[in-house]
Order: C-alpha cells, then structure tokens, then sequence
C-alpha cells in the first residue's frame, strides 16, 4: 500500500509538500548490506531470487528514506530472453558472448514472454507491492542503449561499430529497433501489470548521438514505445545522459518525465522541454565525495530551481558510484526533504 505519492504527484506536476527524492543505483555496492549479498549471490542470480531481490530493492528505502523505490535489475536481464547470452563481469559490464554481427544474428532475436520467460521479475514485483509504501519504479533499458551493448560486445566509447550498422545499414538497424521496441512495450507493460507504479527507461548512451541522427535513427521507435504505454496510466520517465542538446527532440518522444544530468542546469532543461512535462535529476554523483556544505550548496541551487515550477523529482544526474558514502547520502535525502519543505512553505 502506497502511503507516501509524492514521487507520483511530482511526476504528475501536481502540487508537493515537500520535493520526492530517489537515486538512480540506490541499490549497489555503495552499501554494505548489498556487498554482504554479493558474496553469495551474483547480480543475476539476485535477479532471479525473488526474496533477495527484493530484500535489495527495499533497503535503500529503509537506509535512505526514498521516496521511491526501483527494482532491482539490470537492463540486460531480458536480453537473455531474447536468446542473447550475456554475462555482467565485475567492474566492468554486461559482456554479450556472441555479439550481433549480421542480418542474421538479429533476424534471430526472439520476442520475449514475460511471464513465462522472466517470472522471477514478476514474483519480485508482486513482493515489493505488498512490502512498500513508497511507489516502485519498474523499468527496461531503450533499445539504442540496448543495441549498444548487443553490438560492441559490452560496454565502448564511441559506439564505432553501433554507429556503422545504423549509418551503413539502416533497414537492419530498424530491424533491430523494431525487435527492442517490441520488447520494451512488452517487458513494461508486464511490469506495471505485476504492480509497478511507474516506469523508466534508461536511455544512457544516446547522448552520443547528434539531435538530428537521433530524429532520424531512434525517434521513431521511442515515439512507438511512449505510445504504446500511454494506456498504463502510470509516470514514464525517459533519461538519458548528456541529453542537454536532445531535449528539445526528445519532448516528441511522449513521455511524461526527463532525467537529465549535471550538464544541463534544471532550468534550461525546463526551458526546453515545456511546461506539460516533469523534469528529475541532477546532482553529479561525484559530488558526494566533498565535504558536506558544497554537497549542499549544489543541492540547495537545484532545489531551487526545481521549486520554480511543479513536476521535480530530485535526483542524482547518474546512477550512484560504488565508493560513496551511505552517511552522506542519508543526509543528502534528508536535506532535500527539509529545505525544499522549508522553500515550497515560502
Ligand atoms: O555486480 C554488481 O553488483 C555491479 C554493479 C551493477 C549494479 C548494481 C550492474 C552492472 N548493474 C546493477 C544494477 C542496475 N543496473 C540497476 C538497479 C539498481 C538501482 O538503480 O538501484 C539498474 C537500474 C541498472 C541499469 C543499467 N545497467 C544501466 C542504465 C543505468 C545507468 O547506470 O546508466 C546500464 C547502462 C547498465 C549496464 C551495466 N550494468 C552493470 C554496469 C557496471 C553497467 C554499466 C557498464 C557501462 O559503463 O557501460
């Protein structure tokens, strides 16, 4: 049972008490309890233990004091299922074995049954809906950062032969985008249906790409996939890192919300996407490695900003580093909830 719908009325753009807070990587290594887990389990197989998994999935809530929860997943788990075998090597990234080289390797990828093919996602779901009382956010990688690892093999720099396949070979590339599209309508809509109150996909390469080769190349299909979500009724966030100079495009997109990093002040990023959307981020995560008062000097300025209009969920502009300090981010939580309830009060 939800008691606390901040995060769902910011998302909303409705009015707020106080601003909701939550991390991208609030569940990680940064965590001494996750480190504990780790020694027994491996990424995927906390996946795939729904108890554990959830276990995970609530403890930077109970730890932080959240607003929102997301499950605890990577966005390869349904690449698996669509018949590419991957592995997630330490400090390092999903490893895919046999890489996507030809027309055949994607005409190949199979469409995903959620429930028969990932049921250990929807068990974990359904815990944390009985668990929480804060919203869960479910979500799936987009299918141009997806493509990414699925043709360079596991994590790049520049994308080279990510780049040459959608360049050189476009109707392949739409093949491809059309298989991930499917896959991500599919995969989210089970997720809500299991109870997620809302979702995300993470779109965290694309900034790579110019604005229009983003029009060109991967628009069409984000459009597709916002569309086709829209009847879930529930927040669709969109995020992306260094996005900053795709925003104005990315409103086409649909979505509901924009997660947006350090390089693009809150208030340019709202100056670009309008006034119909709700904006989340973005406190460099390096930041919390100095001392407190410039942890809050930054923090105060976004928040800031964010009041200056409804729909702001505070954030992190990218996912949490594996060295941070808990303590630090437990104050960071509070100091959100505090002063923005202080500044809204006015
Ligand atoms: O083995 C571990 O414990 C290592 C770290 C780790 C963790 C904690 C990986 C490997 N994945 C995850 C979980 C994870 N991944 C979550 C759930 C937790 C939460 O947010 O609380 C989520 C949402 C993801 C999503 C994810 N995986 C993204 C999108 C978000 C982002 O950070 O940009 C991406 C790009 C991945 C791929 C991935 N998985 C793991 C790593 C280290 C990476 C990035 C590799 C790279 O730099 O390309």
């Amino acid at each position: 049972m939800i008691e606390n719908d901040l995060f769902l009325r910011a998302c909303r753009r409705e009015p707020v008490e106080r601003i909701p807070v939550w991390y991208m990587r609030q569940a990680g290594r940064y965590q001494p309890d996750y480190r504990e887990v780790r020694k027994k389990y491996s990424l995927i197989e906390i996946c795939e233990h729904p108890e554990v998994c959830a276990q995970v999935t609530l403890s930077p809530v109970q730890q932080l004091g959240v607003d929102a929860a997301i499950l605890f997943s990577d966005i390869m788990v349904p690449i698996g299922a669509m018949g590419l075998a991957f592995d997630i090597q330490k400090d390092h990234g999903p490893v895919i074995e046999q890489p996507l080289r030809q027309a055949n390797d994607i005409e190949r990828l199979k469409p995903i049954d959620p429930e028969s093919d990932l049921p250990y996602v929807f068990e974990t779901i359904k815990i944390l809906t009985r668990e929480l009382k804060v919203p869960l956010i479910g979500f799936s990688g987009a299918p141009f950062t997806l493509a990414s690892y699925m043709i360079e093999g596991g994590p790049s720099r520049d994308y080279l032969r990510t780049k040459a396949l959608m360049y050189g070979e476009p109707k392949l590339w739409y093949m491809l985008m059309d298989r991930l599209g499917d896959m991500v309508i599919t995969y989210l809509r089970a997720q809500v249906q299991a109870g997620a109150s809302a979702i995300q996909i993470f779109d965290s390469w694309v900034g790579s790409l110019a604005p229009d080769d983003y029009a060109e190349y991967v628009l069409p299909t984000m459009q597709r996939i916002f569309t086709q979500l829209s009847d879930l009724h529930v927040p669709r966030i969109y995020f992306g890192v260094t996005t900053g100079e795709l925003l104005t495009t990315f409103v086409k997109t649909g979505a509901d919300v924009f997660g947006v990093d350090w390089r693009v002040p809150i208030r340019s990023a709202r100056a670009r996407v309008g006034r119909n959307v709700a904006i989340q981020g973005n406190l460099d995560p390096a930041v919390l490695f100095a001392p407190w008062a410039e942890v809050q000097r930054r923090a105060e300025a976004i928040i800031d900003m964010g009041i200056e209009q409804p729909g702001f969920i505070f954030n992190l502009g990218h996912g949490v580093f594996p060295a941070t300090s808990v303590e630090q981010l437990q104050r960071l939580t509070s100091f959100v909830h505090t002063y923005s309830e202080r500044a809204l009060r006015g």
